[in-house]
């Protein structure tokens, strides 16, 4: 054979090779892209697809903690877990290879809240149940889900702004002009409800803009600011829940305004990073601070922090929503009526009482 063929010869076994592996891909992409279920699907029982939106912060954690306890093998479920990572696409890439696998339930916790009426309607029509858990969707169609499962994040975000009138107005009555470090010891306003009426400048950390956990706390707690003319929020910004971005984030508040009273941080991990960024700025927050700490999720380091008088308040978000589903699930399969749409029990914890309330939490 000539040198000339044998190029041609090589070249053409090669790009074989290159299109038979291109020609895989798109099937071995619908394979649960990121699926960390290292057991196999054991079709003898229910089996559940489960799109959890990332691994961005503790409270997450216990929520995917939740579900995997609930949703075992004893339990009569086989669970395959897929990790977003934060990613809507890879949420829907993960959801087309439940509907491939022809899972029983699908199980997704949105990481935004719009852009899902396609990829459910798909499942829809494979005759797969769907249940959106911990945040919401954004559809017009109630029935392209059959349930949803979490927590009401208007509710909590309102409860912030409740927290903080209450603190308020303690202080006003509580004045005691020669505190030192008390930021509100030049009160000297007052309405006729005893309100503090003193400007109280308050910079927001937000969690992933369109999130119903963003949407919800952001609302809830401008509701209970509009009331009060001295509320002045000087900055919301996307720390996207993490201990990273939020530490970045008040580093800047701290370059830009110099007189923070209040710090609002939608989740805990955001509030830690936010902390440090206080104290490496030589500043102090919390119960003896400077700037007043107001946090959501209450997991456990956030019960350190209170201990600690680092944050003033935390407004539990409860991620235990494992038991929950699997209740659903039951009632599916014996044809039970059930309520579609459930929130789990939540609290709100003060520094002064989180030695105590600790106690009996298991996130
Ligand atoms: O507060 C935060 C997490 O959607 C309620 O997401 C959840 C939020 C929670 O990353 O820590």
């Amino acid at each position: 054979m000539n040198k000339k063929i044998k190029i041609i010869l090589w070249a053409f076994f090669i790009g074989l090779i290159v299109i038979a592996t291109w020609s895989l891909m798109p099937m071995k992409s619908l394979q649960n892209s990121e699926s960390e279920n290292t057991e196999d699907i054991d079709s003898d029982l229910i089996v559940v697809g489960f799109s959890q939106l990332g691994s961005e912060s503790d409270w997450r954690s216990a929520n995917t903690k939740s579900i995997q306890n609930a949703l075992t093998k004893e339990n009569g479920f086989s669970l395959i877990f897929s990790n977003g990572r934060q990613s809507q696409e890879n949420q829907i890439k993960d959801v087309r290879s439940f509907i491939f696998q022809e899972v029983d339930y699908i199980i997704i916790a949105p990481v935004t809240e719009t852009g899902w009426d396609t990829v459910l309607n798909e499942a829809r029509e494979a005759g797969i149940p769907v249940i959106i858990l911990d945040r919401m969707i954004d559809t017009e169609d109630e029935s392209l889900y059959v349930a949803s499962v979490g927590t009401d994040k208007y509710a909590e975000g309102k409860t912030a702004g409740l927290w903080l009138e209450k603190y308020l107005k303690e202080q006003k009555s509580g004045y005691d002009a020669l505190q030192e470090n008390d930021p509100f010891s030049e009160v000297t306003l007052q309405d006729e409800s005893g309100q503090n009426t003193d400007i109280i400048n308050i910079v927001v950390l937000e969690g992933t803009l369109n999130s119903t956990a963003q949407i919800g706390r952001s609302k809830g707690f401008e509701d209970i600011a509009v009331l009060h003319e001295n509320w002045n929020i000087l900055a919301f910004e996307n720390g996207d829940f993490t201990k990273a971005k939020g530490k970045e984030v008040m580093l800047k508040y701290l370059q830009k305004f110099d007189d923070i009273d209040i710090l609002v941080s939608q989740n805990d991990d955001m509030t830690f990073g936010a902390i440090e960024a206080i104290q490496e700025a030589g500043l102090k927050c919390g119960v003896n601070g400077k700037i007043k700490v107001i946090s959501f999720d209450a997991v456990s380091k956030a019960f350190d922090m209170m201990e600690a008088g680092l944050i003033n308040v935390d407004i539990e978000c409860n991620p235990l929503q494992g038991p929950r589903i699997a209740q659903i699930i039951e009632c599916l399969e014996k044809g039970e009526a059930f309520e579609k749409i459930s929130y789990v029990k939540e609290q709100v914890f003060e520094a002064k009482d989180a030695g105590i309330e600790r106690f009996a939490r298991s996130y």
